[in-house]
This record gives C-alpha cells, sequence and structure tokens, in this order.
C-alpha cells in the first residue's frame, strides 16, 4: 500500500510512520514538497483535481489499497492500518477501551495543535503548561494504573498508543518535565520509544509543520477548483508559534 503526503514535515504522516514502523510492514511514502512553499501546494492542487474526478473526498493524506482503492481521513487510514497491523481492538472490552482512548488521545493532540502551537508564547501560555496539560495527562496515569495494562487499551499496542504517543513525543520537548511525575505514563512512553526509537529520532529531525502563510500558492486561483473558498482559507490561516522550522524549543 501506498500513503501520500506532505514531504519534510511531520503533519499528519507521524502517527502512520510510527504504525508502520512497529509493524516492520512495507508502506510506500510518496510526498509532495510543502518546503518549497508555494510551488509544492501548485503541484498538489494540480493532480488533486485529476484524482477528484473520481474520488471527489480526496485530501492529503489519503491511501492507495494495491487494488487501487483510495482512503482518505487521517483517522480513517490509521484504522485501517490498525485493522491491517492487528493494531485493532478484538474483543468488546478492547473496542471500549479504544474507542475511549483514541478520543483523548485525539483531544490531547488537538489541544496541542491549538495551543501550544497558535497560542503566543506568555504568561498565560505558561501557566496553562504548567497546570491544564498535566491536569489532562494524570486520568490516563491513573488509568494505566489501575488496569495494569501495558498499553493503553490492553497488553499489546493498539491505534490510540500511537496517536497519544505523537501528541506527547513533542511535549516533552516542549516541556521537558511534563511525565516526570507522571510515573505509568513515563513507563508506556519508554516502552513504545524503545521499540520504534529508530522511527522517532528520524521524525525528530522534522519540524512538525511550516508556517503556513508561507506555502500559499500566488496562483492558486487558476490551480484550485474553489478558489474563493481557498482565498478565504488561506487569509484566515493562523501563525504558528511553535513547531515550525526554529521554534521547536522548550519555552517557560
Ligand atoms: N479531514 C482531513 C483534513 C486533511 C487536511 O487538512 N490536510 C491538509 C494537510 S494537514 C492539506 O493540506 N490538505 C490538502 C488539501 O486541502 O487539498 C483529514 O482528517 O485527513
Amino acid at each position: 500500500m501506498e500513503i501520500t503526503y506532505w514531504g519534510d514535515i511531520r503533519g499528519r504522516a507521524t502517527e502512520f510512520r510510527y504504525m508502520a514502523a512497529y509493524a516492520k510492514a512495507d508502506v510506500k511514502f510518496n510526498y509532495f514538497s510543502i518546503t518549497k512553499g508555494a510551488e509544492g501546494f501548485a503541484e498538489w492542487l494540480d493532480k488533486k483535481a485529476q484524482y477528484a474526478v473520481d474520488y471527489p473526498l480526496i485530501n492529503l493524506p489519503f491511501l492507495k489499497e494495491s487494488n487501487g482503492n483510495i482512503i482518505s481521513e487521517t483517522s480513517a487510514i490509521v484504522h485501517h492500518l490498525a485493522r491491517k497491523f492487528g493494531f485493532h481492538p478484538k474483543t468488546e472490552k478492547e473496542q471500549i477501551n479504544y474507542d475511549m482512548m483514541f478520543n483523548q488521545a485525539t483531544e490531547i493532540n488537538d489541544m496541542f495543535f491549538q495551543i501550544i502551537m497558535q497560542k503566543e508564547p506568555g504568561n498565560e501560555k505558561s501557566r496553562w503548561a504548567k497546570h491544564v496539560l498535566p491536569e489532562k495527562l494524570e486520568p490516563l496515569d491513573k488509568w494505566l494504573d489501575l488496569n495494569k495494562t501495558q498499553y493503553l487499551c490492553a497488553d499489546r499496542v493498539m491505534a490510540p498508543d500511537f496517536r497519544l504517543f505523537k501528541a506527547i513525543e513533542p511535549m516533552l520537548v516542549y516541556k521537558p518535565d511534563l511525565i516526570d511525575n507522571f510515573e505509568n505514563i513515563k513507563v508506556w512512553y519508554n516502552r513504545i520509544y524503545n521499540s520504534i526509537k529508530h522511527a522517532v529520532d528520524e521524525e525528530k529531525k522534522l519540524p512538525i509543520t511550516i508556517q503556513y502563510k508561507d506555502g500559499v500558492p500566488q496562483d492558486y486561483e487558476t490551480n484550485d477548483m474553489f478558489p474563493e473558498a481557498q482565498k478565504i482559507r488561506f487569509a484566515m490561516l493562523p501563525t504558528l508559534y511553535w513547531g515550525v522550522d526554529g521554534k521547536m524549543s522548550a519555552e517557560e
């Protein structure tokens, strides 16, 4: 199978790469260049229009199976990979844990994007990192302690583990003492890290994303299927204060 996404950033592909690394699976990754800026985006828009003829939901990332089937939507791809690699629930109890943990991991991942990446550094953000962020992780530490499982849903790794790991890894760069008091999360984190060390270390070399405004193609109006909608979306792109090139160190 093949997965297509933006290259030279982590973005939404990190969890796919971690899952593939853990499963030692043969997944081919194709990349459009977003770090080329406007030019890379224009190349994608051109291809997108071609794919959209047969597959109107086309987006980045998308997965193409060997029979030609296309799957878009990040979480749909994650669940598909989970089923293929055995990282999916097999009993009702596992299914319940999986559903809950996937939601928890998604919320924590979204919080990372909305607050750590989009909020200007300052007193409010520091207080958020000191008080709110640990408050979100503490119940998960207790959950692991009470369940006595090696991973979030059971004694085997499943998709929510990768989603949460992918969110926590850069959080630890942003706030290195974040899990110091969470013994169970620490053990869980190191267990996953030690299984896919090489993939994680490779990922650490990449920025999470680009400063979005740098990727806006000048000529998108001639390329885009919905130029007016794109124009409004581009005008509303947030400024990122963390997670882009040169802005990935600890903040206090
Ligand atoms: N709902 C989609 C959103 C995907 C998305 O926002 N992709 C961004 C990159 S992270 C993109 O550049 N998409 C290409 C496009 O909009 O044409 C998903 O969950 O995968």
